[in-house]
């Protein structure tokens, strides 16, 4: 199974990566520029050796593809993934009125005491974003990330680009292009206007043989948490977009720049490497949909999915 890419790119840090100090204050073992690829015929990646959460997966490349920049959406799917960055404007602005949150990342894992005000705070930021809509424009919205440069992206003309809408519509006219290429890393926006300037920075698509692949460039790659969605969302945005098109989905290719593991991650990736990858499991797509903009949560499954047990690690804000 294509797994093993991703298990051997775990050995390879872990016998190749360097010590590597972080933004975050965590600590890395890293390594740089890597590749891995899955062939999506063979099954769908979504990790056996540990349960990966599909249906967050889902909700977050449907979000991506709405356009939409703002976490309300992903709290309506019980999908917390996004939330700390939102949070972190809110605790740093003065409209925040509760106990100093500062460092909330790193304090909430050492201090106990911390870390019960930091749930509380976090479960009162959650209710303001679902409940109040003038609360969750200013503090739910995460600034110009990936949604807003896929479909939304701002020109010096003062008019737009739908990078997706055009990349699927040349897919379909000029397949035999080599400039069938998404950019989510705009130069302009990184500094300022967004909450986390965009990890997975630009793809690119390619046709053969009836076949629809996709190459990733990562420019940061958290292998334990961040990567393992980023192979499933990428793989499932090929899928959708072969199945539009009327395509077979052929290869994912997926390269990565600073690829690390971080210190506080390394227990669990030593459970994990004990684990014997199963059998993949097979995405099902509702076949009554047929342009990529119209599938809901409900409309993409995966089935015969037999994973090893979940295993938690906390995310480096
Ligand atoms: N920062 C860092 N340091 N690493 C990331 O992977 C990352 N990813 C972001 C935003 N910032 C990031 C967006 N994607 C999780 C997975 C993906 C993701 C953010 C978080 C995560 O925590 N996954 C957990 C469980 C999630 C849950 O069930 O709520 C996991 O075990 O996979
Ligand atoms: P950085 O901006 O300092 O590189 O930090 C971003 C961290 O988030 C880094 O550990 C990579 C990780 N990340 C992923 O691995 N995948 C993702 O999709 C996102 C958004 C972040």
């Amino acid at each position: 199974t294509s797994e093993w890419e991703y298990m051997n790119l775990l050995k390879d840090v872990l016998a190749n990566g360097v010590r590597k100090e972080d933004r975050t204050g965590t600590g890395t073992v890293s390594v740089f520029g890597r590749q891995m690829r899955f062939r999506l015929n063979e099954g769908f990646p979504l990790l056996t050796t540990k349960r990966v959460p599909f249906k967050l997966i889902v909700s977050e490349l449907l979000w991506f593809i709405k356009g939409d920049t703002n976490i309300r959406y992903l709290l309506q799917h019980n999908n917390n993934i996004w939330n700390e960055w939102a949070f972190k404007s809110w605790v740093e602005s003065p409209d925040y009125d509760g106990p100093d949150m500062s460092d909330f990342g790193l304090r909430s894992q050492t201090d106990e005491l911390f870390r019960a005000h930091y749930e509380e705070q976090m479960e009162r930021f959650k209710q303001l974003v679902l409940h109040d809509d003038a609360f969750a424009a200013k503090y739910g919205e995460l600034g110009n990330v990936y949604g807003k440069q896929w479909r939304e992206w701002r020109t010096t003309r003062g008019d737009s680009i739908d990078q997706l809408r055009d990349v699927i519509h040349a897919i379909k006219t000029n397949p035999d292009s080599r400039r069938l290429i998404v950019s989510a890393w705009n130069p302009e926006d990184v500094p300022t206007n967004m909450a986390l300037p965009p990890c997975h920075t630009m793809f690119q698509f390619y046709v053969s043989e009836g076949k629809l692949s996709c190459q990733l460039y990562q420019r940061s790659g958290d292998i334990f948490l961040g990567v393992p969605f980023n192979i499933a969302s990428y793989a499932l945005l090929t899928h959708l977009i072969a199945h539009e098109c009327g395509l077979e989905a052929g290869d994912f290719v997926h390269t990565l720049g600073d690829a690390h593991i971080y210190t506080n991650h390394l227990e669990q990736i030593e459970l994990q490497l004990t684990r014997e990858p199963r059998n993949l499991p097979v995405l099902k797509l509702n076949q009554d949909i047929k342009s990529v903009f119209d599938f809901e949560v409900s409309d993409i499954a995966v089935e015969h999915y037999d994973p090893h047990p979940s295993i938690k690690a906390p995310v480096a804000v």
